[in-house]
């Protein structure tokens, strides 16, 4: 999912530390439930890429999702089946709407473990293959001891 893949290798020698971690509540998935986990991204980076989840559209593409951050400091990135594509802000206290349609991606750019609850349909599902494929249009990287939002080269 990284950018930076000899970067990527280096990491998983050198440690293969944990980037990620989803604590679901156990829902059925199915229509009329609510769908519920809350994630936790390690801060670092692979290369001069922030740690990030593995993002994905939602399985039943017509379903939208709610993100709330109870702490640390991230960024969501979001494309639309049409190809648009959006970058937003994650703090402490933010609520981020992702709506149908929209496939969607987090990324920690803080020193902090980045922790937030998200809530689904229960008969959402989870497509990872597309974006595994194409990536986002963006990519969420330190420049000069910055955060900064640039285009990816390989889009
Ligand atoms: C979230 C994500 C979670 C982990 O609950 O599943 O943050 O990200 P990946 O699923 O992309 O690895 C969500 O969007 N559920 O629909
Ligand atoms: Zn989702």
């Amino acid at each position: 999912m990284f950018y930076d893949r000899e970067a990527a290798e280096e990491m998983e020698k050198s440690g293969n530390p944990l980037v990620y971690e989803v604590i679901y509540a156990d829902v059925p998935e199915e229509s009329g439930q609510l769908g519920h986990c809350t994630t936790i991204i390690h801060p670092g980076k692979v290369g001069r890429e922030y740690f990030l989840t593995k993002g994905h559209y939602h399985e039943n593409l017509g379903t939208a999702e709610i993100y709330f951050c109870f702490k640390g400091k991230g960024k969501l990135i979001m494309e639309s089946t049409a190809g648009e594509c959006a970058v937003l802000d994650m703090f402490p206290g933010s609520s981020t709407y992702i709506p149908p349609f929209w496939s969607h991606r987090t990324v920690n750019v803080g020193e902090e473990p980045m922790v937030f609850f998200c809530i689904f349909p229960g008969d959402a599902g989870h497509d990872y293959a597309t974006i595994e494929e194409k990536g986002y249009p963006k990519l969420i990287v330190e420049e000069n001891g910055q955060v900064a939002i640039v285009d990816n080269p390989n889009r």
